[in-house]
């Protein structure tokens, strides 16, 4: 059975976990977001969360054997359900291709990219009013935040230009309201699988 595999993209603070919350609702889909799993390690100071707080904290990626090894397990532990929203992954070229392989390993394929559009002034915005609260260091620190989207623009927005090449890259707004931006999803969603 072919499942339902979508990225969910955009720079930090784009609201990549903020959708994903209901697009997993809707249209019933495990949501992995390795910016959570990697929280999670670093809650229980567990040896992988020792190292990736090492990076998170400087605003940089965690290395790509790492990330890869913690979301193939992710994704192994949860064989039966329908399909993935994959929310802050792959974000380097090697994590897209470990995540084609992987999906091909199981007669599986990426379902589509979806990016939100966001300009950087929003971001720095939205994640210092998130750093008031979050008590999470990579979004109290202005310099932090700066270095995240440097680092989503050197490295990482590369990702979309490579499932472009796979026709199944897609760009929607993503300034506005929650509700607007969540319809525009689903619209392109549903048209996608
Ligand atoms: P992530 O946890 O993926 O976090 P993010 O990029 O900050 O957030 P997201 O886009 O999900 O924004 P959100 O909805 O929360 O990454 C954190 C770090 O983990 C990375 O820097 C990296 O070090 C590491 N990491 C994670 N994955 C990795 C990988 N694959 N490889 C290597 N390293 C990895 O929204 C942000 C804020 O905006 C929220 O406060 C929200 O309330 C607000 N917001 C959302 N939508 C809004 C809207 N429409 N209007 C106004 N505000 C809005």
């Amino acid at each position: 059975m072919k499942k339902t595999n979508l990225i969910l993209f955009g720079p930090p603070g784009s609201g990549k976990g903020t959708q994903a919350k209901y697009l997993v609702d809707k249209y019933e889909l495990l949501h992995i977001s390795t910016g959570d799993l990697f929280r999670y390690e670093i809650g229980n100071a567990t040896p992988l969360g020792l190292k990736a707080k090492e990076y998170m904290d400087k605003g940089q990626l965690v290395p790509d054997e790492v990330t890869i090894g913690m979301l193939k397990n992710k994704v192994d532990a949860n064989p039966d359900v329908k399909g993935y929203i994959f929310d802050g992954f792959p974000r380097t070229i090697p994590q897209a291709e470990a995540l084609d392989k992987f999906l091909d390993s199981q007669e599986q394929s990426v379902t589509g990219l979806v990016a939100l559009d966001v300009d950087d002034d929003e971001i720095v915005k939205r994640l210092l009013k998130r750093g008031e609260t979050s008590n999470r260091p990579d979004d109290s620190n202005e310099e932090v935040i700066r270095k995240r989207i440097e680092v989503y623009g050197n490295e990482t927005a590369v990702v979309y230009d490579y499932y472009d090449r796979q026709n199944a890259s897609h760009k929607i707004e993503g300034v506005g309201s929650i509700e607007d931006i969540f319809a525009r999803l689903c619209q392109l969603i549903d048209g996608l699988i």
